[in-house]
């Protein structure tokens, strides 16, 4: 079986990982989407299976007011004292550091405890043999802490500013191993000059040495298809070897290429040389890990909404009240029903799922006889592409920055129809110009065959133009009335 990189494909940035005996656990950056930090659940570092979201009730995740971008960032996942510990910032007007815990880390997790004096994002967590707990945040400064109240002792205590010259040395992680605290940082920024820096000291409080071969590991000025490399944590297996977790990117199309899944989830092994890592190599082939491999069960792409509980991967913009995304209304049918009659999309009400793999084809049969919807490729509130049925026709729509147009419209008689997107990423380069990939929409006839109403360039849905740290979901959405979707279903590189 060949192993692939990344991971945990699509948008699922900063990845802070913990081993408890056999089972490795994951969690990423979720931004504006609810709920919040995905959990992840692996037996051998390379298969990967969402097992629930850690802040998947309003009382935990309140993201009204974050813009696109703001919100969950970047969480560490630490066991201790046999709980599953998660710290995270929420990146908005009334938001900070926050602390839940889990004996289960599917869930439930606890409600939080804010850190109101921990001020800077990438919180992480470490104990030492005194039982203090350290909270360190980017920078890099450090706190003492109380987790269970979230008190902090004293003021931040700077530690360590990366590589001089270097920017935005963040996402840093502590760990006590052999004879040393290891500090573990990013540094460089998040885009093609990130990478990974190390130091070291006999305190976790410092001062820090630097390891000489600093960046770690960094893919910036290269050839390789994985780019933007950083934001990592390291894990040791049960036989003793070492593995590190990071995000990266994979860039397509001409220069300066375009990204347009979001940051991923990448796995790297890691060897020691005089007490300091050596990080091997990050390529989309993957050694195979030295114990046996633990696959799980392929996800199924199909979704038929025919159980009360929404899968885990299902997220929306900010919120997900019943009473706008229900299974319960039209049983065996999802129903969505929109805020307001405009197509502004914040009365918007969408359910999506990441993008997962560059190349994909995505179906729904839906019902828009009480409204408007359809599907949707979401980057954030401005950059987005749908198919819409409703009011007797189907239309294309595009919005980039401020402008929204109607790409295509044709009638379509009264009834439920199945909608379909495909992205496709497999097109060669016409030119140092071309795009990363079209999408392309339209009906599906009662044949099975697929009639193209319109046809997209995927660089207007990527990083590089609509900026900040999200990738593509992809979705259902009403945007007037009512709209009920009976299937959808997903299916990666088909092509
Ligand atoms: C995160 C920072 C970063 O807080 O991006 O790549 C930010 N690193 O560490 C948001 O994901």
């Amino acid at each position: 079986m060949s192993l692939t990189n990344p991971v945990i494909p699509g948008m699922h940035p900063d990845p802070s990982v913990c081993r408890v005996g056999e089972d490795y656990y994951l969690v990423c950056s979720s931004f504006e989407y609810f709920p919040g930090v995905p959990v992840f659940h692996s037996r051998d570092l390379v298969h990967w299976r969402q097992i629930g979201n850690a802040l998947d009730r309003p009382g935990q995740l309140a993201l009204a007011g974050a813009w696109s971008s703001g919100g969950i960032y970047a969480p560490t996942l630490r066991h201790h004292d046999g709980r599953f510990w998660l710290i995270v910032t929420n990146v908005r007007e009334g938001g900070g550091n926050l602390l839940c815990t889990a004996t289960d880390p599917a869930g439930p997790w606890s409600d939080p405890v804010w850190l109101p004096e921990v001020a800077g994002i990438d919180p992480d967590l470490a104990w030492d043999a005194d039982g203090n707990c350290w909270c360190t945040v980017a920078g890099v400064s450090q706190y003492r802490i109380d987790p269970h109240t979230g008190q902090t002792f004293g003021p931040a205590r700077k530690l360590w500013s990366g590589t001089p010259g270097a920017k935005a040395p963040e996402a840093p992680h502590l760990y006590r191993i052999g004879d040393y605290w290891y500090l573990l940082i990013a540094e460089g920024g998040t885009e093609r000059g990130h990478g990974v820096s190390i130091a070291r000291s006999a305190s976790p409080n410092g001062p820090f040495e630097p390891c000489p071969a600093n960046p770690i590991l960094t893919h910036r000025g290269t050839d390789e298809p994985i780019q933007n490399t950083g934001h990592a944590d390291l894990v040791q297996g049960p036989d003793g070897s070492w593995w590190m977790v990071l995000l990266g990117v994979r860039p397509g199309g001409g220069t300066p290429g375009w990204h347009v899944l979001g940051r991923e989830t990448f796995l790297a092994p890691v060897t020691w040389t005089e007490d300091w890592p050596v990080v091997g190599d990050l390529a989309p082939a993957l050694p195979t890990p030295p114990w046996p491999l633990h696959p799980f069960p392929a996800e199924p792409g199909l979704d038929e909404f025919d159980s009360g509980e929404l899968r885990p991967h299902w997220v929306s913009p900010r919120e997900r009240p019943e009473k706008h995304c229900t299974t319960t209304e039209r049983p065996g049918w999802l129903t969505l029903r929109a805020r307001g009659e405009s197509l502004d999309a914040l009365d918007v009400v969408f359910l999506g799922r990441r993008q997962q793999h560059l190349s994909c084809r995505v179906r729904a049969l839906l019902d828009p006889a009480e409204g408007s919807g359809g599907l949707a490729v979401r980057f954030d509130e401005r950059h987005h592409y749908e198919i819409e049925a409703g009011a007797g026709e189907v239309r294309v729509l595009a919005r980039i920055g401020q402008l929204r147009t109607v790409v295509a419209s044709r009638p379509v008689p009264a009834g439920p129809l199945v909608l379909g997107i495909e992205v496709d990423a497999t097109r060669e380069l016409a030119d140092a110009r071309s795009g990363p990939d079209v999408l392309s929409f339209g009906l599906v006839r009662p044949d099975g065959g697929f009639t193209v109403l319109g046809t997209l360039d995927g660089r207007y849905l990527s990083t590089e133009v609509a900026g900040g740290f999200t990738g593509r979901v992809i979705g259902m959405y009403a945007s007037a009335g009512s709209v009920h979707f009976d299937w959808f279903d997903y299916a990666g590189d088909h092509l």
